[in-house]
């Protein structure tokens, strides 16, 4: 079984040099760590495999007791004390700058040293006052360079909305295929869990030639720079600034790695504590007996059978009572894409869509729908071009108008009115009262307080003739926090009033968001899973609300849309 690669063991003890190095330790120790990375680099012999067979690794050139005894630890454990006592001594500020490319540990103590700086943050400051380029051995240049490679550091630290990955993911599986020698190719990581943003891709291969898929991964169009390379594993980062990871494992480990690599980090450990508890260790190897035998592992059916467990879908995989209850038979059968019937949720040119109504009933039509809501915004929401009450009105009929001539697809006459500051409506009573359904939605005053904020919905919520709170937070995705709301509170009053909650399915709004929605269903309070469609194609957004509802744990029974207009009419406040 060979774990653990050359590469790795190189990495680490290249590590340990350079945090030595920071803390200013005996250079001579520190050359030590460096010249064995660099004799374990062009090893060509598996040390793994030296360590199972007993060999001496004494005998190789700049490997001493010392470093021997680290190999084989490294080996049979998979960690390094020394480095994990190391990684703790230094402040993580200064860990932080290690990562800045072209700043080594010797350029590192130069600048605590004479200038005191400790972390990202003050170098940022030091650099743009110009006083790194008064350093020895700095000059303008370099301080130039140095704010650049910051600001590359900023654009990768941050975490990518699921749908902005996607289409890269989709086109780097398709191109790993093609790989001599690729057999299975699957996304692992948050990206696979359909969390709501990726801070990085993580890709797992099985193949028979490692080299040619290595190959063929750093030579994908859109790679910008590897940031390395060894036999089985790789990262590169894409010329948008996302990073992939990619692992090339044996077939007879592809489950265990699977699980391993797909996380959550909280989900695999308590795994692997349920596995210590019955004599097993599991790794993104395999599953092994006490004898040191693989009893499980080709796929992760067979992991969790080794725990007493069903398979789990990766949505679930959090640590936030999964594994509970799928030892006790009480995981929920999560909602599918095909359960929806309808969309409640969606504008046309009339107020800021970019296709006109017949479009989009031929879209939805195609989709299979039996009912699309055209909820066009108010008055309020002036650069979307909100409706006044007798555009409204107007558009109602149109409406009508067009559902004479549909098959198949009915059109519901709805709007997203403007809560207003004070929590009052847009649009007044007997308007909405005409209509089939209103959604409503904040669009201002998003930054007031917690109290207020809450107050706005509550009392929105007093109008009966508000069906359904859209996007409830008001979230963007990397533009615009969550507003602050008390949600116990607004899901208790939507209890109690019937008042559903959307979960928009916009690709960067997702609102409300997997917690939020498992806490509606533990409330007892219906959610509607909304395209927000503003063009045709937009329709299909409704496959991103489906991913974060399995997060929620949601199932059909759940949500609004999944049942047929009829039922659903029955169940909206206005009607009960
Ligand atoms: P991300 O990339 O921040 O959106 O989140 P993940 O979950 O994709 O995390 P990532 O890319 O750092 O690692 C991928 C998976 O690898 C992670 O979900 C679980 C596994 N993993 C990473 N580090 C550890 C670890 O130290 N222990 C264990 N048990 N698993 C780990
Ligand atoms: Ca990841
Ligand atoms: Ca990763």
């Amino acid at each position: 079984m060979n774990e653990v690669d050359n590469q790795e063991i190189a990495a680490q003890f290249e590590r340990i040099a350079e945090l030595l190095e920071i803390q200013g330790e005996n250079p001579f120790r520190v050359r030590a760590y460096r010249n064995a990375a660099r004799t374990i680099q062009n090893l060509p012999r598996n040390l793994a495999s030296m360590v199972a067979a007993g060999e001496r690794l004494e005998e190789l050139p700049t490997i001493g007791k010392d470093l021997a005894a680290k190999i084989r630890e490294f080996v049979t454990t998979g960690s390094l004390r020394k480095l994990r006592e190391l990684e703790r001594a230094v402040p993580p500020g200064m860990r932080e700058l290690l990562k800045v490319p072209g700043l080594g540990p010797k350029r590192l103590r130069v600048l605590r040293d004479e200038l005191g700086i400790r972390d990202l943050a003050a170098l940022e400051r030091a650099a743009r006052e110009g006083r790194v380029r008064q350093l020895p051995g700095f000059g303008e240049k370099s301080e130039r360079k140095l704010l650049a490679e910051l600001n590359e550091l900023q654009r990768r630290a941050r975490r990518f909305p699921w749908a902005e990955a996607e289409a890269l993911a989709t086109r780097l599986l398709a191109h790993l295929k093609t790989a001599r020698g690729a057999r299975r190719v699957e996304m692992a990581g948050s990206y696979r869990r359909l969390r709501d943003t990726v801070g990085d891709l993580d890709i797992l291969v099985s193949a028979t030639r490692d080299n040619a898929v290595m190959e063929t991964f750093v030579a994908f169009e859109r790679v910008e720079r590897v940031l390395s390379k060894g036999r089985t594993r790789a990262s590169v980062v894409l010329d948008n600034g996302l990073q992939v990871d990619l692992r090339v494992v044996p077939r007879a480990s592809f489950g265990a790695a699977w699980h391993y690599f797909t996380g959550s980090k909280a989900h695999n450990i308590a795994v692997r504590v349920m596995g210590v508890r019955r004599g097993l260790k599991i790794n993104e190897y395999g599953v092994f007996d006490q004898s040191g035998r693989r009893i499980a592992g080709s796929d992760e059916s067979s992991l969790y059978a080794q725990v007493d467990l069903p398979w789990i879908p990766p949505e679930l995989r959090e640590k936030r009572g999964e594994l509970e209850a799928a030892a006790r038979g009480g995981l929920p059968r999560l909602i599918e894409r095909a359960d929806l019937r309808g969309d409640l949720h969606a504008h046309t040119t009339r107020s800021d869509g970019e296709d006109d109504l017949a479009t989009l009933a031929r879209a939805a039509r195609a989709l299979g729908h039996e009912y699309l809501a055209i909820t066009e915004h108010s008055q309020h929401l002036r650069i979307a071009q909100g409706l006044s009450a007798d555009a409204l009105l107007a558009h109602c009929d149109a409406i009508d108008a067009l559902n004479q001539n549909l098959d198949g697809l009915r059109l519901l006459k709805g709007v997203e009115v403007d809560i207003l500051e004070d929590g009052a409506l847009d649009l007044p009573d007997e308007v909405l009262a005409r209509l089939d359904l209103c959604l409503g939605a904040i669009h201002s005053a998003f930054g007031l307080s917690r109290r207020r904020q809450t107050e706005r919905l509550l009392r929105a919520m007093d109008n009966r003739w508000l069906d359904i709170i859209a996007h409830p937070t008001a979230r963007l995705l990397g533009k615009r926090p969550a507003c602050e709301l008390d949600i116990e509170r607004i899901l208790e009053s939507a209890r109690q009033s019937g008042c559903a909650l959307e979960l928009n399915a916009q690709p960067l709004r997702l609102d409300l968001d997997d917690i939020h929605c498992r806490m509606a269903r533990e409330h007892g309070v219906a959610i509607v899973i909304s395209s927000d469609a503003h063009s045709a194609r937009q329709l299909d957004n409704l496959r991103y609300g489906i991913a974060q509802a399995r997060r929620g744990w949601l199932e059909a029974g759940d949500v609004l849309n999944c049942l047929s207009w009829d039922a659903l009419r029955a169940r909206l406040r206005r009607n009960r």
